[in-house]
């Protein structure tokens, strides 16, 4: 047996594994007797998130101690931090923020890259798109307690999909049947049959299912219980429209990005700005438009206003439904 396996599950806590597996000693400033729970939680989040591979079930609890400091180090490079393998303040913060449910690595490629100490590009993940340009959608289900109207929500998801839709040539109608949407908005809570269960307010906020997963494309999941808030300050509640926009990212193909001005980003750090004003920074402006192209022409321009005018109709959609989107 290698004797660099250690079985975390025992006292070690997030700063005892971090401190022992890095010779940079940890701030005394550091919690100091961290609880089991903690060193579990730790292994669970780097696991969830693909910076380390599940757990062998023949061998328990096993996580080689060097692959623990590895996944903490590419966690670092991928967050934008410097990957020093120690679980600082800031590390242990954005560990701890809310986020996208979906992981930010297909596997540990990565991870036995830097074990080597050679920098390789891990393998570019398969493309995965929309082959049509119209794209149904249907929002279906609400968060279970929300001062947000449904009204309201219905049009955050609008100016979501505008977002993708402004340099590309798609174009997103909404829908009322399940059999006609190509994609759909639902509010779930816990479990709900997915691997991705949320968690109440804080931690897994959303995810969405990429064009190429054959049973669940289109499908995108928003956590009931988080308090869904609209031009509130940064610290009151979680944006919609930023995890909205977000979201669709992924069910348009995207995966996460490590750009600190990617909104797929996969860590949630407030609002990315107001749903009439917001546009796509320059790496998912490129993105998305290496998957779809280029729009030619404007978007029409009669999207609703901002303000208190009641029951304005976008053209896109008047053949569906009778009402407009207020913001
Ligand atoms: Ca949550
Ligand atoms: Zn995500
Ligand atoms: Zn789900």
């Amino acid at each position: 047996m290698k004797m660099w396996i250690i079985i975390l599950c025992l006292s070690n806590g997030w700063m005892h594994i971090a401190s022992a597996a890095s010779v940079t000693p940890t701030p005394s400033s550091q919690p100091a007797t961290p609880t089991e729970d903690e060193s579990t939680q730790l292994v669970d989040w780097l696991i969830k998130y693909g910076y380390l591979p599940p757990s062998d079930p023949s061998t328990g609890q096993l996580q080689a101690w060097t692959a623990v400091t590895d996944a903490v180090k590419a966690m670092q490079m991928f967050a934008g931090l410097k990957d020093t393998g120690v679980l600082d303040e800031e590390t242990l913060a954005l560990m701890k923020s809310p986020r996208c449910s979906l992981p930010d690595q297909d596997g540990p490629t990565r991870l036995l890259v830097i074990q080597q100490g050679r920098e390789i590009r891990r393998k570019r993940r398969a493309v995965s798109m929309w082959t049509r340009r119209n794209i149904n959608w249907r929002l279906h289900s609400y968060p279970s307690s929300s001062h947000l109207s449904r009204e309201m929500i219905r049009s955050l998801v609008f100016y979501a999909l505008r977002v993708w839709a402004e340099p590309t040539p798609l174009e997103f109608h909404e829908v009322s049947s399940l059999e006609a949407a190509h994609m759909q908005v639902d509010f779930l809570q816990g479990y709900h049959g997915d691997g991705y269960p949320f968690d109440g307010a804080g931690g897994a906020v959303g995810h969405a299912f990429l064009p190429s997963d054959p049973a669940r494309a289109g499908g995108v999941h928003l956590d009931a219980e988080e308090q869904w808030a609209f031009r509130q300050p940064a610290d009151e509640g979680t944006d919609l429209f930023t995890v909205l926009v977000h979201e669709f990212g992924h069910a348009l193909g995207l995966a996460h990005s490590s750009s600190r001005h990617s909104v797929m980003r996969p860590y949630y750090q407030g609002p990315v700005g107001d749903p009439l004003h917001y546009r796509l920074g320059q790496q998912d402006l490129e993105h998305i438009t290496q998957l779809y192209g280029k729009r030619n022409q404007l978007l029409p321009t009669d999207a609703p206003r901002l303000t208190a005018e009641p029951q304005l109709h976008h053209r896109a959609h008047r053949h569906h439904h009778r009402h407009g989107y207020n913001l």
